[in-house]
Order: structure tokens, then C-alpha cells, then sequence
């Protein structure tokens, strides 16, 4: 195989998981701005989600939000992905939204609210059981706002407890991911603030507990791909939350505020061997201000875009130059494939598959926004915390 062959082919196996969340209406705390034809239920998000992989050919799963996509039968809602050609992906759970949780959920100072959240947890491994989903991904709220306010090393110590019991409860080729985020909402001391706590939490755990990178939950100026680098390196790296941000966790399209970033996440994962089904690549955004099936192809189209490039890394010439201590030829092979236009030979790709080349062009052609704005007239949309 040539070297184009290799790329080509390692692109048509790649896979982006969309969030049931980013198909629903979203906001800041100070505006949820409702938009036309947004889905009501957990059904019709699978049938957007299945237009954006009708479309881009690698978003075969969807992310599901419990309790927002509770629904009373969770293996028909997996026929019902199956049907439109997608699966069920990884399940988040939701311990931050009941009154209980004002303190936090499994680190909350009663054991009463960590029984009820821990029984959350095990719940949300029952619904994978349903649907066949590999991941739980655990992101949790809990912190204080304030110094004293708690006992920060008892709080790690139920988090601990919490963990190693849900841990216990996975089945056969199920894996626990969890999710780090620097502050919000908690203001003074988040209980998983980094991935440094995230991986000494898998790490105690066993193999199947690894650690999910949400691109939107560091410190400004954070090397993100020296994260990559590390847990990959450590076989920790479960997978991706991708979005991007300007300033905190912004959940804007991945890739839209720095690709150079994301091209740098995407090459340490190519270079880790991170590339492959054992990532989970997943988007966790919002689109609160632009139309959402459009918006998630875009993004879609992003990472393909940050992996095409990553792929085209002269990785032999690179590392010559890197042996040699040539700085500026190993900066210029990097820069090169990152400045290489990767749209035609995505375009390619997509016609070898069958699929338009533009997947925006087919998408607004096909008239599903019009048919999504007649037909969900009624009804209450779906949208954060429902
Ligand atoms: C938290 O900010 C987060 O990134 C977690 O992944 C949540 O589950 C998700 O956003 C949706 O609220
Ligand atoms: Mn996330």
C-alpha cells in the first residue's frame, strides 16, 4: 500500500460518537434560545443523529444523557438507532441537576445523596446493558465553593468508595471513563479537577477505568496534547469529549476556535496508536446560537479534517530530524502536513464510499430541516435538563 493508500484507509475507518444532547436546545444560564424543528424525545435525536452519518459515513453512535434521554424501554430505543443505521454510545450519567446534589453527589457529606447517586450510577450500567453500549462515562459536579467547606481528602475517599462499587458492577467488555473539568460548578475545589486525578482513580480501579479528555475542562494555555501523550503512553486514554473554546468550557463546535490545537491532539494520538475503536472520539458541544444537524456535521467534518493531517505526518522525516536536532525541519515537516489542504482528499474518500463529497451541501439539499420544522410543531423540544 502506498503511503496515500494507508491514510485513505485509516480515514474510512474512523468514527465519531455525537452527543444526544448537542440535537436538543441548549443556552447559557441566561438564555436558552429555542430553534425550529429541534427534536422532542430521545427518538427523534436518533433520527438527526442518523442524517449526520447519513451524510459524513463515520458518526455511527450516539451518546446518550441519562436522565435527559430516559426512555421506558431501552432496547427499543437501540432497534429504533439500529434501524436508521446507528448504535447506542457511551451513556453519561447525571448526578448534578436534583436538589440533593447542592454538596455534591458521590462526595457528598451524607452517605443518604452518595447512596442515591452511586444507585444512579449502577442504573446507568443496567441501560448499557440494553443497548449494548461499551462506555459509562462518569462526569461528576461535585466541589466546593468555598475553603472549609468540606474535608477535600474524605470527599477523594468517597469518591473512591463510590467508584470501586460501580467499578465492580461492569460487565464483560464494559469500561468506565472518567471525565476530569477544572471548576464549574463547583468554584473553589472540584473533587476531579485534572487528569492527574482521574488517572490515579483509574489506575486503583483496574484496566477498564480510563480517563476521557474533555477538550473544553482545562486551565487556559493547557498542553493538551501532553495529556494525550501521557495517558496514551500509560494506556489510560479511554477517549474524547471534543469541543472547543475561547475561553472556558465554551461547548462550541470542535475545532472552530483552534484546529491547530486539535491537529496537535490528533497527531499524538496517531503517533500513541491511540487511533482505533479502544478511543472513544466523541463531541460534547452545544449549538445555542446556530442551527445543530449542520453544526455537528461541521464539527464532524473537523476531526476529520485534524486526522487527515495528523495521518499525513512524515513521521520517518520527522523523526530524522528530530535525531539529528534539526528544530526547524522537524517544526516544518509538522507544519507541512498541518498545512496541507486535506478537503479534496477527504471529498475522495467520501465519493469511493458512496457519499456526496459536501456533506453541508447534501445535508441542506435533502430537505430534512424543512420536514423536521413541519412534522415537531408541537409538542415540548427537548433541551438541557429534559
Ligand atoms: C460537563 O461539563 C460535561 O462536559 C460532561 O461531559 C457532561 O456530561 C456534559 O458536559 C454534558 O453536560
Ligand atoms: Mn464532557
Amino acid at each position: 500500500m502506498t503511503e496515500l493508500a494507508a491514510v485513505k484507509a485509516a480515514l474510512k475507518t474512523q468514527a465519531v460518537e455525537t452527543p444526544s444532547w448537542a440535537y436538543g436546545n441548549s443556552g447559557t444560564r441566561f438564555k436558552v434560545f429555542a430553534q425550529d424543528g429541534v427534536p422532542r424525545d430521545p427518538w427523534e435525536k436518533l433520527d438527526d443523529a442518523a442524517k449526520v452519518h447519513e451524510f459524513t459515513g463515520v458518526a455511527p453512535t450516539v451518546a446518550l444523557h441519562i436522565p435527559w434521554d430516559r426512555v421506558a424501554d431501552y432496547a427499543a430505543l437501540a432497534a429504533h438507532a439500529q434501524d436508521r443505521g446507528l448504535r447506542i454510545g457511551t451513556i453519561n450519567s447525571n448526578t448534578f441537576q436534583d436538589d440533593d446534589y447542592k454538596l455534591g453527589s458521590v462526595c457528598h457529606p451524607d452517605p443518604a445523596v452518595r447512596r442515591k447517586a452511586v444507585r444512579h450510577l449502577l442504573d446507568c450500567v443496567d441501560i448499557m446493558d440494553a443497548t449494548g453500549s461499551r462506555d459509562l462515562k462518569l462526569w461528576f459536579a461535585d466541589g466546593t465553593n468555598y475553603p472549609g467547606q468540606d474535608d477535600i481528602r474524605a470527599r477523594q475517599d468517597r469518591l473512591d468508595e463510590a467508584l470501586a462499587e460501580v467499578y465492580q458492577r461492569l460487565g464483560d467488555g464494559q469500561r468506565m471513563l472518567l471525565e476530569y473539568k477544572l471548576f464549574e460548578p463547583a468554584f473553589y475545589a472540584t473533587d476531579v479537577p485534572d487528569w492527574g486525578t482521574a488517572y490515579a482513580h483509574s489506575l486503583k480501579l483496574g484496566h477498564r477505568a480510563r480517563v476521557v479528555v474533555d477538550t473544553g475542562h482545562h486551565a487556559p494555555g493547557t498542553n493538551i496534547e501532553f495529556i494525550v501523550a501521557t495517558l496514551l503512553r500509560e494506556d489510560k486514554l479511554g477517549g474524547f469529549d471534543f469541543n472547543s473554546r475561547f475561553y472556558a468550557d465554551d461547548d462550541l463546535m470542535a475545532g472552530a476556535a483552534d484546529p491547530f490545537q486539535l491537529f496537535r491532539i490528533m497527531y499524538e494520538v496517531v503517533r500513541g496508536g491511540g487511533f482505533g475503536p479502544r478511543t472513544a472520539f466523541m463531541l460534547d458541544q452545544c449549538h445555542n446560537i446556530e442551527a445543530k444537524i449542520p453544526a455537528i456535521i461541521r464539527s464532524v467534518m473537523n476531526v476529520q479534517e485534524a486526522t487527515a493531517k495528523a495521518l499525513l505526518v512524515d513521521r520517518e522525516a520527522l523523526a530524522a530530524a528530530q535525531r539529528d536536532g534539526d528544530v526547524l525541519t522537524a517544526n516544518g515537516v509538522l507544519m507541512d502536513a498541518y498545512d496541507t489542504d486535506v478537503r479534496p482528499l477527504l471529498a475522495g474518500i467520501r465519493e469511493d464510499s458512496g457519499l456526496d463529497p459536501d456533506p453541508l451541501a447534501a445535508y441542506r439539499r435533502s430537505g430534512w430541516a424543512k420536514k423536521i420544522t413541519a412534522e415537531r410543531a408541537g409538542g415540548r423540544q427537548a433541551g438541557w435538563g429534559a
